[in-house]
C-alpha cells in the first residue's frame, strides 16, 4: 500500500481556532519590532523558521540510511533515537520555534503510541511545519487517515525498507550513490529481495553489497551509546562515502564478530525454551543483536531477546520468527504490550516492544499461548 502524500482537501482544517497561536504576520522579511516581551505563544509568530530536522531510527541500517539521504536531500540535522525515546523526540522538536520542517523516518507506531503522535504532528501543522511520515512497518489504517488529514505528507509502503522508499520519494535531489546507502539498508532490513528493492540491489556486485551493509550494521549496533558517532556515520553516508571509506568501520566490525561469536555460546548457555518460543534476557549487548541467536539455537520459530533499560524502568524486547512463523508477530506484539501497558510492533517476523519491567514474565507466557 502506497499511500501517496494527500494532496486534497485543501480548505477545511483551517481551523478558526482563535486560539492565541497565529495572527498572520507571516511577513519574513520585517524584522523590526522584536517585542520578546509577549512570552510563549506569540513568539512563534515572528521567528523565522528555517530548520530542518530528521528523526530517525538509531538502531540499525535502515533508519541511519533514511536519515543520510533525508540530509542529502533537504540538508538539515538528524535527532537518531530509539523507540522508547521516540516520543520523547518529537515533544522537543514541537517547542522548536525555528523549525521548518520535519521527516520522521524508520520509527513504526504502535497502539500505546499513535495517538500522541497524531497530537504532536498536529501541533507542528498548525504552526506550519511541513511533516514527511516515511515507514514501512505495520500501521493502523485509521492512524494513516488522521495523518493525512492533518497534511502530514505520509509514503508508507510495508513492501520496501524506509531508505528505499525515502530514495525512491526524493531520488530527484539526490546522488547516484545514494542507491548503495539504499541497498544497504535493504539488505539490513531483509527487504533486498521486494520490487524497489531488488532493482537497486541488481545495481551492484551482490558480495560487495553484502559486506558493505554487513559492516555499516556493525558499526551501528556496536556504537549505540555513542549519539555523535551515529550522527558523524550519518554524515559520511550522507557525503557518499561507502562503509569501507569510513575510518576503521572494517576493524571495528571485526570487533564485532567476535563479541557475536561469543554471544553463541551464552545464548546456549543461558537460553529457555517454552512450548512454542526460545526466550532470553541480555545484559551485556543489545536485544537485537542476540535475538537471532536465541531463536536459532532454541529450535522454536519464534525467539525473544530482552534486555533491560533501568533509566526507564522498562525491557527494551527483540522477537523473531523463522520462515516457518504463519501469526502475524507485529500485530500481536502490539496488542500484547499495550494490554501490559507498554507498547510495540513492527512486521510479521520482525518486531519489538517496550514492556514494562514487572510485565515482562508475563509477556513471554502470553505470547507464548498466542502464537501456538
Ligand atoms: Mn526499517
Amino acid at each position: 500500500m502506497m499511500l501517496a502524500a494527500s494532496k486534497t482537501k485543501k480548505s477545511t482544517t483551517k481551523k478558526s481556532t482563535t486560539k492565541k497561536t497565529k495572527t498572520t504576520k507571516k511577513t519574513a522579511t520585517k524584522k523590526t519590532t522584536k517585542k520578546t516581551t509577549k512570552k510563549t505563544t506569540k513568539k512563534t509568530i515572528k521567528s523565522k523558521r528555517t530548520k530542518v530536522i530528521c528523526i530517525s531510527h538509531k538502531e540499525d541500517a535502515d533508519g541511519i540510511s533514511s536519515a543520510a539521504l533525508i540530509r542529502q536531500a533537504f540538508g538539515g540535522d538528524a535527532m537518531l533515537v530509539d523507540y522508547p525515546g521516540q516520543m520523547e523526540a518529537l515533544q522537543q522538536v514541537v517547542t522548536d520555534e525555528k523549525l521548518k520542517s520535519l521527516y520522521i523516518c524508520d520509527l513504526g507506531l504502535s497502539k500505546k503510541t499513535q495517538d500522541e503522535f497524531i497530537d504532536l504532528l498536529s501541533t507542528l501543522r498548525k504552526n506550519k511545519v511541513s511533516v514527511t511520515y516515511i515507514d514501512h512497518h505495520d500501521i493502523d489504517p485509521n492512524v494513516v487517515k488522521s495523518l493525512q488529514k492533518l497534511k502530514v505528507k505520509v509514503i508508507h509502503d510495508i513492501n520496501e525498507c524506509t531508505t528505499v522508499q525515502v530514495y525512491n520519494a526524493f531520488k530527484s535531489k539526490l546522488n547516484e550513490h545514494a542507491t548503495f546507502v539504499a541497498t544497504c539498508a535493504a539488505i539490513t532490513d531483509y527487504m533486498e529481495d521486494r520490487p524497489l528493492g531488488s532493482k537497486l540491489l541488481q545495481m551492484y556486485d551482490r558480495q560487495f553489497a553484502l559486506i558493505s551493509a554487513t559492516v555499516l550494521t556493525y558499526n551501528i549496533v556496536g556504537h549505540q551509546k555513542e549519539p555523535d558517532y551515529l550522527l558523524y556515520l550519518v554524515e559520511e553516508l550522507a557525503e557518499s562515502k561507502f562503509p569501507h571509506d569510513i575510518p576503521n568501520t572494517f576493524e571495528f566490525a571485526q570487533i564485532q564478530v567476535e563479541k557475536l561469536s561469543q554471544m553463541i555460546a551464552k545464548v546456549k548457555a543461558g537460553m529457555k525454551t517454552m512450548k512454542n518460543l526460545g526466550h532470553m534476557e541480555i545484559t551485556d549487548s543489545g536485544a537485537s543483536g542476540a535475538v537471532n541467536f536465541v531463536m536459532g539455537l532454541s529450535g522454536k520459530d519464534v525467539g525473544v531477546a530482552y534486555k533491560e533499560r533501568i533509566d526507564h524502568g522498562i525491557y527494551a524486547v527483540s522477537v523473531r520468527g523463522s520462515k516457518n512463523c504463519k501469526v502475524h508477530l507485529g500485530k500481536i506484539v502490539n496488542l500484547l504490550a499495550t494490554d501490559l501497558g507498554g507498547s510495540g510492533g513492527g512486521h510479521d517476523r520482525a518486531c519489538g516492544a517496550v514492556i514494562p519491567k514487572p510485565k515482562i514474565k508475563k509477556f513471554i507466557t502470553e505470547l507464548n499461548k498466542k502464537i501456538k
